[in-house]
């Protein structure tokens, strides 16, 4: 029985490319980066880098710099928590997120609160969900420190209008964060254009391995904040009384990073430059569109997400089955989805449902995979109904 992979926004399967590359890496070019005066040191060393500065033309960023390594979303939106959070945040200031934010982005923001007596607000959302624009107006004024939202929500597909967000943002004096785990594999990101102040990714699901991914940061906030974690190569002289940190982008990388997975995510990069990230948007909305059509016609099936702007993720719930209940059975007719909350608790509650079964696709999904859902949607409607 063939694997239909409709769980890419959990996690996206990845190219020969990138195989090819971890192991060419672990067999041939393997040392520490900025440690040796030898060949393998210099080697990785040079790898690492070249990441770094295919992620900067990716998301056309100003510097290279600017693009901070971590291990996924959550740990860049925790960085600047923590850190942007102890040099600029205090109590009575306000931090605001919307209802359709992934757990990352809410729960560092309460520890921050928690910390500070900061306070968090957050945007609504409209039935159809997407973000009440007027509500985050209002929400809006000069105590507002940080605006954090999710560029394309994980579990609706929403596509936000992030541009306008900024925009508002920036006119009353906040700095802006844009969770972009399920924009930045989907839609083109231009950060020049978007002048937001930090934006994550998660390389996982953008073709690369699981262990490296891009914080931005524009260059005027990270000179300005304070390390994350100390360690080795994120200083520049350290003594028992004070010690002082190295140059951008060093100063946010202590210890050994994942060096291998940093080497290999560049030809994730490249491959999704060659395909070029806007077929792919109109690739996996083709894709939307055909199953939309489809399901709509299912009896007892609601879809959970109809903004206009939707990214490729088909969130659903049925009359006579539970979205677990939805999610083993399509496993057991070979097709892959994800069925809970999808790390977003205060959206389901919002929708009234305790979790959704959600299909998510990409670029190797065909409409062939699209039928092969929908029948196996109607056979759990024939098995639960
Ligand atoms: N969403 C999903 O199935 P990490 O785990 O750090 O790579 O990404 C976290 C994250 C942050 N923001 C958004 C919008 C996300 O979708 C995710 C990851 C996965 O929807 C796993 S819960």
């Amino acid at each position: 029985m063939p694997l239909v992979y409709l769980d890419n926004a959990a996690t996206s399967q990845k190219p020969q490319v990138v195989i090819d590359a971890l192991a060419r890496y672990y067999s041939a070019e393997n040392g520490n980066i900025h440690r040796g005066v030898h060949y393998l040191s210099e080697k990785a060393t040079e790898l690492y880098d070249l990441t770094r500065e295919a992620a900067r033309r990716f998301f056309n960023a100003r510097h290279a710099h600017e693009m901070i390594f971590t291990r996924g979303a959550t740990e860049g939106i925790n960085l600047v928590a923590a850190s942007f959070g102890q040099a600029f945040i205090s109590a009575g200031d306000e931090i605001i997120a919307s209802t359709m934010e992934h757990h990352s982005n809410i729960v560092p923001w309460q520890l921050l609160c928690e910390r500070t007596g900061a306070v968090l607000k957050v945007i609504p959302v409209t039935d159809a969900g997407e973000l009440d624009m007027d509500g985050y107006r209002s929400l809006l004024s000069e105590r507002t420190k940080l605006v954090s939202v999710v560029h394309v929500s994980n579990a609706l597909g929403t596509i936000n209008p992030v541009a306008e967000i900024v925009r508002l943002a920036h006119e009353v004096g906040a700095a802006v964060m844009l969770d972009g785990a399920q924009s930045a594999p989907h839609t083109a990101v231009d950060l020049q254009a978007l002048d937001c102040d930090f934006f994550v990714c998660s390389g996982h699901k953008m073709l690369g391995p699981t262990g490296a991914s891009i914080l931005y940061g524009k260059e005027s906030w990270l000179e300005r904040m304070p390390p994350y974690m100390g360690g080795g190569d994120m200083i520049e002289h350290v003594t028992f009384e004070r010690s002082t940190w190295a140059p951008l982008p060093a100063k946010f990388e202590a210890g050994t990073p994942s060096i291998g997975d940093v080497v290999a995510f560049r030809h994730a990069i490249e491959y999704l430059e060659q395909v070029g990230v806007e077929s792919i948007a109109a690739h996996e909305h083709a894709l939307l569109e055909y199953a939309v059509e489809q399901v709509r016609e299912i009896p007892g099936l609601t879809l959970v997400g109809t903004a206009a702007h939707k990214a490729g993720v088909l969130s659903f719930v049925m009359d006579c089955a539970h979205p677990h209940d939805i999610g083993t059975n399509l496993d057991s007719l070979g097709v892959a989805i994800r069925a809970g909350h999808h790390c977003a608790q205060p959206l389901m509650r919002r929708f009234g449902v305790p979790s959704t079964a959600r299909a998510s696709f990409y670029l190797y999904n065909t409409r062939d995979e699209v039928d092969a859902l929908v029948k196996a949607i109607h056979r759990v409607r024939s098995v639960f109904a």
